[in-house]
């Protein structure tokens, strides 16, 4: 029930709210990447955790085809503009175990 209301609250705060810049303190600039960014699909978003189910298209820094599967937030600040079903372009980086969205914004 939580999640729901967390849902609908994002589509009533977030929409125009797309183009702020992603990441907030990144060694890597953003921006740079843009060329480098994979695409993706919000299946499921969990702000609690700081984590994103995303279907992606290749990745190529991970040397990764296409997938579902779990990321990381690098700031669990990040999973708050986005909800389930947004297309997304995002650059990622596995940090041990973990694979980390470092930057992430809406597809247009
Ligand atoms: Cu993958």
């Amino acid at each position: 029930m939580k999640k729901l209301m967390f849902i609908a609250l994002l589509a009533l705060t977030a929409a125009p709210a797309f183009a702020q810049p992603t990441g907030s303190s990144g060694a890597k600039p953003a921006a740079a990447a843009t060329g480098e960014m994979a695409d993706g699909e919000v299946r499921r978003i969990d702000k609690s955790r700081g984590t994103v189910l995303l279907k992606h298209g290749e990745i190529k820094n991970l040397n990764m085809g296409g997938m579902t599967m779990s990321f990381k937030f690098k700031d669990p600040k990040m999973a708050e503009q986005f909800k389930e079903g947004d297309k997304v372009k995002f650059t990622a980086e596995q940090k041990g175990e973990d694979l980390i969205v470092t930057s992430i914004r809406k597809a247009p």
